[in-house]
């Protein structure tokens, strides 16, 4: 039996919020009654545990029924598999150290797989209800080359491109988009061509200077597009990119839990998430227009949203990563279980005090250290089952954004980044191992998942005497600066030897 089987499905239909189950959180709008103001791409867990929860509750808190979602998602057409029979509705099962919940959201009132569904996507887009599109599609979604310009090369997006550049000659917008900056782009382009009004678009991916950084790979590629710089003249007056951090643990759905909420709630569910109850959102307020009422609901809306992203990517992302790689080298399964282990959290302290603190300023009223253990407490919740590999993977994307930068400042200050270092050594560590075939967690082989991953495996392959140095002149990941640093390569190294026993 699948955790699907035996119980009717959620919809509309089967949903009969007058006899939900006690203990489950029917949905805060009335998904009848509710029109699309908002497009989301990347409708992976994250944006339904996260944006999707706020927009419903600031929605249901100001009574307002125009923010509604389209959500398109990124890849492939599973996720609407998932969502379309249930008319858009799924749980979110939260499971703290002590007691899990479940409630209903009802905000995601349309999916779209761009492989389908494209023009109806660019015309939502372009839609003058739209106010708003928020973006979660990881680090990768976006790209970008090492010096964080478009990666040109890239086939989908090249595609996307040429579907731009003859949209702009006035072609119909019926070519299936590829990339997420391709469709952004091309929604845009609509919508200026429908003189359709502002727009805000909040890119809300674990970037560092995420509004400015998607602002300006906007810019820039359109800078490549023929006929592209009306368009880009229209951005830049009708297009705010207002910087963003997320915070929410959200680890995979398995089937167990989908299993524990058909339990609780009588009815299957496909879309079903999981989430830690900590939950975060400090949004630059900078809107080109209307938005939901997001800080009605425990939003934070603030002038300067650096302060807060650099403390969480730095502090939260660049300890997850240093966990996921040492917890998988050492065998642990979960994030719980690395953080249990004595010699790892003090490894992930001493990042955090050596080196990344001192990079920090304290956004208002945030005691820094306090954030430090507070993190370090969500990561030992047991009952999330986050796991070391899904916080691994990716790391040449990762890395960049939640630890290197902690490493140039350091350096630039004088100091010998000696804890970040260990970090990148665990990295490196890591993608020797699973590269080569050599780490099993709970007796299961573990690959290397990164985009990167040819190259990579071809840097760790070798002698292990030099495996810091192939692995630190992959530039694409630590830039010429570092790659050409001999006191972080020298810490790096040190690092590496002690990880994987040999000498310096
Ligand atoms: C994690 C993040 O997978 C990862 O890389 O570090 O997804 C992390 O759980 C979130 O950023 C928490 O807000």
């Amino acid at each position: 039996m699948t955790a699907l089987s035996g119980a009717p499905r959620l919809s509309r239909a089967t949903l009969s919020t007058s006899r939900l189950p006690s203990g489950v959180q029917a949905p805060a709008v009335d998904p009848a009654d509710v029109s699309v103001g908002l497009v989301h791409l990347g409708l992976g867990a994250f944006h339904r545990a996260h944006q999707a929860v706020f927009t419903e509750d600031a929605a249901a808190a100001s009574g307002e029924n125009r923010w509604g979602i389209l959500g398109v998602t990124q890849r492939s057409a599973r996720v609407v598999e998932q969502l379309a029979p249930q008319d858009g509705l799924y749980g979110v099962l939260t499971k703290g150290t002590t007691e899990t919940s479940l409630r209903l959201v009802g905000s995601l009132r349309d999916v779209a797989f761009p492989g389908v569904d494209t023009p109806r996507v660019l015309t939502t887009i372009a839609a003058p209800t739209t106010h708003v599109v928020t973006l979660t599609v990881t680090e990768k979604g976006y790209r970008r080359a090492a010096d964080g310009r478009p990666d040109l090369t890239d086939p989908d997006l090249a595609a996307d491109l040429d579907s731009l550049a003859s949209e702009l000659r006035g072609g119909r917008p019926d070519t299936p988009a590829r990339s997420p900056l391709g469709l952004l782009l091309r929604g845009l382009a609509l919508r200026a061509r429908q003189d359709a009004g502002n727009l805000t678009v909040v890119c809300c991916d674990n970037l560092a200077d995420n509004g400015a950084v998607l602002a300006a790979l906007v810019g820039t590629t359109l800078d490549a597009v023929p006929n592209g710089d009306r368009l880009r003249a229209w951005v830049e007056t009708s297009v705010c990119f207002p910087g963003t951090m997320v915070d929410r643990i959200v680890p995979a759905t398995t089937d167990a839990h989908r299993a524990e909420a058909r339990s609780l709630l009588g009815l299957s569910d496909a879309g079903l998430v999981i989430g830690e109850p900590f939950t975060q959102w400090v949004i630059q307020d900078r809107f080109a227009g209307p938005r939901p009422a997001w800080e009605s609901v425990g939003a934070t809306l603030t002038e300067d949203v650096a302060p807060y992203e650099r403390a969480k990517l730095r502090v939260l992302n660049a300890s997850h990563s240093t966990l996921a790689y040492l917890g998988a080298l050492r065998g642990y399964t979960t994030i719980a279980q690395a953080v249990a282990d004595p010699a790892l959290e003090a490894t992930v302290r001493a990042l955090v005090d050596d080196d990344v603190l001192p990079t920090l300023v304290a956004p208002d009223g945030l005691d820094l250290a306090q954030y430090r253990d507070d993190v370090l407490a969500r990561f030992a919740n047991p009952n999330t089952g986050h796991t070391t590999v899904q916080v691994a993977m990716d790391g040449s994307q990762k890395l960049p954004q939640r630890l290197l930068g902690t490493v140039r400042d350091r350096l630039d200050s004088g100091a010998v980044p000696t804890a970040a270092a260990a970090t990148v050594a665990a990295w490196i560590a890591y993608v020797r191992a699973t590269s080569q075939g050599e780490l099993e967690v709970e007796g299961r082989p573990v690959g290397l998942d990164d985009p990167l991953a040819p190259t990579l495996a071809a840097a760790a392959e070798g002698p292990l005497g030099s495996l810091a140095d192939r692995m630190l002149d992959v530039r694409v990941v630590f830039g010429d600066d570092l790659a050409g640093s001999d006191v972080f390569r020298s810490a790096v190294r040190g690092a590496v030897a002690e990880l994987v026993g040999i000498r310096a």
